[in-house]
């Protein structure tokens, strides 16, 4: 029995087993694609094992949020996507006997440890760049496969519940294990079927396509494609007929948008003529003498034949070269694409980015419980509520893009900055700051911090790098947490983005910190 990842094996097995030994769990994940994913793969893999569970998200999981989740009755509590951060919160409540800790995570670890911990950073892997929440979560769904009493028939099991001919489940609504209202109708589909046999399903395989989906929304596809232990879970993915792989056009939108749309609102390598131009985009297509239109429509990429795919890209290239864009801008624009196998064409869920961009309009608007239960395979009201969310996530970006290029950012030394104030939702002030990098007046050179209003005491602070600025030495995690702490604030995250809840009036202190860690790091 070998995981996907050896040197998470031997800690996987040991919280699988200890999972395996408990009847009920509850699950507690951080709302992004990340977490949703992770808890959707936990919870696939724990329906699986007949460990009974009941799923909560938390936006942060800060002390109350622990003490909440220690006031239930859960004698095991699995975390997903955070918890390592938190560990000396956690293991004080481990410490009280409340409850027993199993952590699936990839954030920087607290300042303690606890014995069912597995997050790569404690084994040599890189948790910004080779492993996310979702993998983590899928080495234990791996592991809890392989370390139960073998596979489980339905109805077989005493006391544990059977399923639904509409693929739910029933169970005992007073029993701790039921499942949480907050799950409403995201109880699962196709996904959740009991295993049988030797199959990518019994062995949890089939979930490293969600897997993926967490890895590229947590922005660990650098360079166009994923890395190290993520490339081994696409390799099972890919093996267990889930994933497929190809050298593609790394644009966004790949399933779902019109070609000239494709292009017009590609951003990562700007081609003049074309990024954000509209009529350049039509008249470029237009020019190609293929049928890109289709009873009047345009086509998706995703719709193009092989050898149509080829005249198009070769001909962007081409457009790129005679407009002058530098060599390595142009091989950007070639990547790989995680298509996942078994969603339809055209879909967003055919497309790890796509995917990953739909479960986080659900999470930034607080519906936890429309993601996860995408994610599990709620195909109709699930799906249809996901892509509404996202339409009127795209309006919210593009106003807030629209209000960040008209005022503009002001520049300091080695950082830039704009404060929304109440006119920027902090959930995705975020975004809005990182797809603003590279517009008129807003260098790609020096990293960006927004600002928006929390609430009455705390405002919510995001940065946002490039790649190239993290190679240059940009750790913007230790920078939002440096920062924040010294104005009695807090924050973390990633190197490329981070985040930070600084109180109210501070923002001034606040920047001058963040200015020179990253004058520091960059020097
Ligand atoms: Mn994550």
């Amino acid at each position: 029995m070998a995981g996907p990842i050896p040197a998470l094996e031997e800690r996987a097995t040991a919280c699988a087993a200890f999972l395996h030994d408990q009847g009920s769990v509850l699950l507690a994940s951080h709302i992004d694609a990340d977490g949703l994913t992770s808890a959707a793969i936990a919870a696939c893999a724990l329906e699986r094992a007949g460990i009974e569970f009941e799923t909560v998200f938390e936006k942060q999981l800060d002390e109350a949020a622990i003490a909440a989740i220690a006031d239930t009755e859960y004698d095991t509590v699995l975390f997903t996507d955070f918890g390592s951060g938190q560990l000396d919160v956690i293991a004080a409540h481990e410490d009280a006997g409340e409850f027993t800790p199993v952590i699936a995570d990839h954030h920087q670890p607290a300042d303690r440890d606890t014995t069912y911990h597995l997050n790569p950073l404690l084994f040599g892997i890189n948790g910004a760049s080779e492993l996310s929440g979702a993998g983590a979560s899928y080495v234990l769904a791996r592991a809890l496969a392989e370390t139960g009493d073998g596979i489980v028939d339905a109805g077989d099991e005493p006391g544990h519940e059977h399923a639904t001919p509409d693929g739910g489940t029933t169970t005992d609504p007073e029993s701790p294990g039921s499942h949480s209202p907050r799950l409403g109708t995201a109880t699962a589909t196709a996904p959740l079927s009991r295993p049988t046999g030797n199959s990518p399903r019994a062995d949890n395989r089939d979930l490293a396509a969600l897997a993926v989906v967490g890895a590229v929304g947590d922005m660990q596809a650098s360079g166009g494609e994923l890395h190290g232990a993520n490339e081994a879970i696409v390799t099972e993915g890919v093996e267990a007929g889930v994933l497929e792989t190809a050298t593609d056009l790394a644009l966004y939108g790949k399933q779902t948008r019109p070609l000239p749309k494709l292009l017009e609102y590609a951003s990562d390598v700007q081609i003049p003529g074309i990024s954000n131009d509209a009529n350049g985009s039509l008249r470029f297509l237009d020019d190609l003498d293929l049928e890109l239109r289709r009873d009047g429509e345009w086509r998706p990429w995703a719709d193009l034949t092989g050898e149509e795919k080829q005249v198009v890209a070769s001909a962007l290239v081409q457009r790129a070269v005679t407009s002058g864009v530098p060599p390595h801008k142009i091989d950007d624009l070639v990547g790989t694409s995680y298509v996942l196998a078994t969603e339809a064409v055209g879909t967003e869920l055919r497309d790890a980015s796509e995917f990953s961009t739909l479960l986080n309009a659900t999470a930034r608007y607080e519906r936890a419980d429309v993601g996860l239960a995408v994610c599990l395979g709620n195909r109709a009201g699930a799906l249809e509520r996901a892509r509404q969310l996202l339409r009127e996530h795209r309006r919210n970006l593009s106003s807030g893009i629209d209000l960040v290029t008209e005022e503009g950012v002001t520049s300091e030394a080695h950082v830039q900055w704009f404060h929304a104030g109440d006119r920027i939702r902090e959930t995705i002030v975020g975004i809005v700051a990182g797809m603003a990098l590279g517009n008129a007046g807003i260098s790609r050179s020096k990293p960006i911090i927004a600002f928006a209003n929390k609430d009455e005491e705390a405002v919510k602070a995001s940065a946002r790098g490039t790649h190239s600025l993290v190679r240059q030495g940009l750790d913007l995690s230790a920078v939002m947490g440096e920062a924040a702490r010294a104005v009695d604030g807090d924050g973390g995250g990633h190197d490329v983005a981070a985040g930070a809840t600084v109180p109210a009036g501070r923002e001034a202190a606040f920047l001058e910190f963040a200015d020179e860690l990253v004058g520091e790091q960059l020097s």
